[in-house]
């Protein structure tokens, strides 16, 4: 069974596959707009991998949702596929001589760049949707260099063996079978000159691995909807858990409680938001900002971890409008940092660009399907902005200082 042709159907399936990886991650990277740094992003040297960010656009608002969800369920999804494409060319590592000329050496550095790469990344991906910070240091720095070292590997990879992966399935349409079964002499072998009696046949070992694939799919999936699908998303954290009923009853990520949030600071006597710009700071209590002009705008939220919300119906202040407090025409409005209440931890705040300052939809929410935000989702106050990643809609907003970052 194990031989080129089970070799280079799989592969197939992950040259499509890892691309769409690597291309919504990279997207997802540009989506935080990490050169707003150090804030959102603290990715030391960058430098030239920073080549292609763009201020990530507000439409469509369910960009990110649909980027991330891709990211997160394609990348489970193969996860059978790329272990059995792994185990098809095990004996490849043991091939002798190991080294035969100094092209043969150079593919197999690249080898180890790509089998270290790609586990690393599927790795650090699955610890990190399962919440399990195990790892040292922070996630983003990890995943991303991760990324591109193995992105390198896999381009010198496909463009080494492609040609031997078309070769054979254009045999097998053909109906030859693959060269080594036509007993042309392969370059590296993959079948074993004595194999012992197959116990599954190709197309059973193709429905093992395609089968898990659907397995793990099915019960994915469900984190990026509301309603009974989440359920089915046995497999997320976020995914099964019961986020409640009513108005806030949609999915929560930190709860204030875990953030150290209380009830003594977030109450109408104590909080106030403080909005700062060229003209000065303003003091406003949640009273007040009532009783400025007030938007509605149906927004998702959808967190880098791949699970998302339908849209919710959020109703507060214009982040422009806010600009417009402290010097700022509602149409030039700059950059923003917004600072929340939290002491401790990740995420205490993050910065918005002017594209999504100036955008009408983009509120600092004072409510949510028309009751005030529960405190899990951010009372007295948070941000909501169109297709951005979960992270920067920062909740129990404190400060708000305006300006070009
Ligand atoms: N202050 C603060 N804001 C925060 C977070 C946080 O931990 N602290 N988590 C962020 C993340 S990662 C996500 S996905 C969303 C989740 O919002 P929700 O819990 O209302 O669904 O809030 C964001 N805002
Ligand atoms: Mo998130």
């Amino acid at each position: 069974m194990r031989g080129p042709w089970f070799t280079s159907v799989l592969g197939v399936v992950l040259l499509g596959g890892i691309t769409v990886l690597f291309v919504t991650g990279l997207l997802s990277y540009a989506a935080y707009n990490p050169d707003l740094s150090p804030v959102n992003d603290k990715t030391p040297d960058k430098g030239l991998l920073g080549f292609y960010l763009f201020a990530w656009p507000t439409d469509p608002p369910w960009l990110y949702r649909l980027n991330q969800g891709v990211h997160v369920t394609l990348g489970i999804t193969l996860i059978p596929v790329l272990l059995a494409k792994l185990w098809s060319v095990v004996p490849k590592l043991f091939a002798l001589p190991p080294v035969r000329s100094l092209a043969h050496a150079l593919e197999r550095i690249s080898l180890l760049l790509l089998v270290g790469g790609v586990l690393f990344e599927f790795v650090t991906g699955v610890l990190n949707i399962q919440l399990d910070y195990v790892f040292p240091g922070s996630f983003y720095p990890l995943h991303f260099y991760g990324a591109w070292v193995f992105f390198a590997a896999f381009v010198v990879h496909v463009v080494l063996r492609a040609p031997a992966a078309v070769r054979n399935l254009r045999r097998m349409r053909e109906g030859k079978g693959p060269q080594e079964e036509a007993g042309v002499e392969p370059e590296f072998p993959l079948v074993s000159p004595r194999p012992m009696e197959p116990t599954v046949s190709r197309r059973g070992a193709l429905w093992l691995v395609g089968g898990g694939s659907l397995l793990l799919f099915a019960t994915t999936a469900g984190q990026s909807f509301d309603g009974p699908l989440r359920r089915t998303a046995l497999l997320a954290p976020h995914g099964a858990g019961d986020p409640g009923s009513g108005p806030g009853g949609f999915q929560i990520n930190k709860t204030a409680a875990y953030r150290g949030i209380t009830g003594r600071e977030t109450s109408e006597e104590v909080w106030r938001l403080v909005v700062t710009g060229p003209t000065g700071s303003v003091r406003l209590s949640r009273a007040e900002l009532l009783g400025l002009p007030l938007h509605s705008s149906a927004l998702p939220i959808a967190c880098v971890e791949g699970w998302s919300t339908s849209d919710q119906w959020w109703r507060g202040v214009r982040l422009r409008d806010l600009a417009a407090l402290v010097g700022y025409e509602a149409d030039a409005a700059p950059d923003v940092m917004v600072e929340s209440l939290q002491r401790r931890g990740a995420f205490r705040k993050a910065a918005l660009r002017a594209n999504q300052v100036r955008d009408p939809r983009s509120l600092l929410a004072l409510d949510v399907n028309g009751e005030p935000l529960t405190p899990d989702h951010g009372y007295p106050a948070r941000v909501i902005a169109p297709a951005v990643p979960g992270v920067l809609n920062t909740k129990w907003v404190a400060r708000m200082t305006f300006g070009d970052l």
